[in-house]
């Protein structure tokens, strides 16, 4: 027995938590992991670039699971950040005045990963721009030096190594990467919002499968970098 909750419809516990995404990211990294630099562009008055703002923002801790699309979770994991609306509110709005209608959002990772978020579900308090995991500093694996976490959706919105963020009226110049079934506008995990016009439970049966390779790939890849960083420090 446990004392947790069902997990949501179609989802699987795996007691890891593996550097996932789709596979041409595998080989993707993060050129900066220092302090974390965000450009705020779109629909704005002032597009600016954000660094040392960010670190007087209010500090968080939560404690959420995390639902790839392709079936895993893993729950229970430790973040430590500050809310995205304190961010809105306190950097974005004063700093970069957004259109009061630019409520469609591109998150951009420096590895060239990109998803968008309405702005009403980026404003959910759960909704964290993360630099801190199980009591470590965020590690390139999981996003460094920022990451979004959005524990209501699927894992795919919860961009990693974030550079940039744009404000928009309209969704009308976005194109999201890869394949379009694949991407939902809102990705809602209680809603298994997994992809548009293919349901949600015929995909993961098209998931499940690509899950191990996926892990592996990623995981090589990863060694790779890190060795090669060593390397490169000789
Ligand atoms: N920048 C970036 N963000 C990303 C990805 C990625 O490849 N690059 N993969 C996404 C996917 S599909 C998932 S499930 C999660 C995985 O997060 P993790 O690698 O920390 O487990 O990151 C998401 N954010
Ligand atoms: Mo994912």
């Amino acid at each position: 027995m446990n004392n947790y909750p069902a997990l949501p419809p179609g989802q699987r516990e795996i007691n890891t938590f593996p550097r996932f995404g789709l596979t041409p990211f595998a080989k993707r990294f993060p050129e900066n992991v220092g302090e974390a630099k965000i450009l705020i562009g779109g629909d704005v008055q002032t597009p600016v670039e954000v660094g040392s703002e960010l670190e007087r923002m209010p500090r968080v801790a939560q404690c959420a699971d995390f639902h790839c699309v392709t079936t895993w979770t893993r729950r229970g994991l430790q973040w430590g950040g500050m809310r995205f609306a304190d961010f809105y509110q306190q950097v974005v709005v004063p700093l970069a005045q957004p259109a009061a209608d630019a409520t469609f959002v591109v998150l951009k990772g420096q590895d060239g990963a990109r998803t968008s978020m309405l702005l009403e579900d980026l404003l959910s308090p759960d909704v964290l721009l993360a630099d801190r995991l199980d009591g470590q500093p965020l590690s390139i694996a999981h996003g460094a030096p920022l990451r979004l976490v959005a524990p209501a959706h699927y894992g795919y919105k919860s961009v990693k190594h974030v550079a940039r963020i744009d404000f928009w009226r309209s969704d009308a110049n976005y194109r999201p990467f890869g394949l379009r079934f694949m991407v939902h506008p809102r990705a809602r995990v209680a809603f298994e919002e997994r992809g548009q016009w293919v349901p949600g439970w015929l995909l993961r049966y098209l998931y499940r499968p690509l899950i191990g390779p996926t892990v592996s790939r990623f995981e090589r890849e990863m060694q790779r970098h890190l060795e090669a960083d060593v390397r490169d420090k000789k």
